[in-house]
């Protein structure tokens, strides 16, 4: 590889853990500093098969419980090239969710195991970096109610959580969690910190490929 690759940065957490606001702002910081980075958020719900998944998030239209997990990772698949491609022209790639979430999420259902869930996103573009934005429940409700789309209630957020620890049991995804109960400056600071030394050094390493 001759150009610099630029670093493939998830955040994931839990509901009002602030990852949309923090991936927001770690892209404007990044470009400040005169790196290329771009945002990328799953689902992406232009597509179509983004259609189809917004409209069963706002219960809209029903799914098989198997089908809509196979959506999502359809989904992540679909714009793996363009991700890929992007990597290596040298821009980061900060992400709002990515293959953590459509695990936790389906396996947090009854008769899901984390290993079935696991198997349509083998292969994937690894992230270099995924920060786990760690927010108790109690500081979550400070930031305001649930909102109406499926799956946001107190108790299937919690069960959430659980698959969330156990896929943080795992050395072969560099996993670093950040307290996101601090203000939004402090947790922006920190994400930035680390993620311009993941930036720094991965530029000559190729990139992985996920749970393979
Ligand atoms: N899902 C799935 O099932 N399978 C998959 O493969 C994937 C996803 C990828 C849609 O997600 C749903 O899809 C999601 C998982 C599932 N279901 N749920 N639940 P989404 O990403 O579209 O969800 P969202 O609506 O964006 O909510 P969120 O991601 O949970 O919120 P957030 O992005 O973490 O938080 P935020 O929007 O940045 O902030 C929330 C509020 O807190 C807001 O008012 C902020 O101003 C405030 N905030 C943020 N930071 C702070 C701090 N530090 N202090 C105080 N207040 C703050
Ligand atoms: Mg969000």
């Amino acid at each position: 590889m001759t150009c610099k690759r630029g670093a493939l940065i998830v955040l994931e957490g839990v509901d009002k853990a602030g990852k949309t606001t923090q991936c927001n702002r770690l892209v404007q910081a990044l470009q400040q500093s005169g790196r290329p980075a771009e945002l990328m958020r799953f689902p992406e719900r232009t597509t179509t098969i983004g259609q189809l998944i917004s409209s069963y998030l706002q219960k809209k239209s029903d799914l098989e419980d198997h089908t809509v997990h196979l959506l999502f990772s359809a989904n992540r698949w679909e714009l793996a090239p363009l991700m890929k491609k992007k990597l290596e022209q040298g821009t980061t790639l900060v992400v709002d969710r990515y293959s953590f979430s459509g695990v936790a999420f389906t396996s947090a259902k009854p008769g899901f195991s984390v290993d079935w869930c696991k198997q349509p996103e083998v292969g994937l573009p690894k992230p270099d970096l995924v920060m786990f934005l760690k927010l108790s429940p109690a500081e979550a409700a400070l930031r305001g109610q649930y909102g109406q789309e499926r799956y946001e209630t107190s108790i299937f957020q919690l069960a959430v959580q659980e698959k969330f620890d156990q896929l943080m049991d795992d050395p072969t995804v560099n996993w670093q969690v950040i307290d996101a109960s601090r203000d939004v400056e402090n947790v922006s600071s920190d994400i930035t910190k680390r993620s311009l030394d993941i930036i720094e050094a991965v530029q000559r390493r190729p990139l992985g490929e996920l749970w393979k």
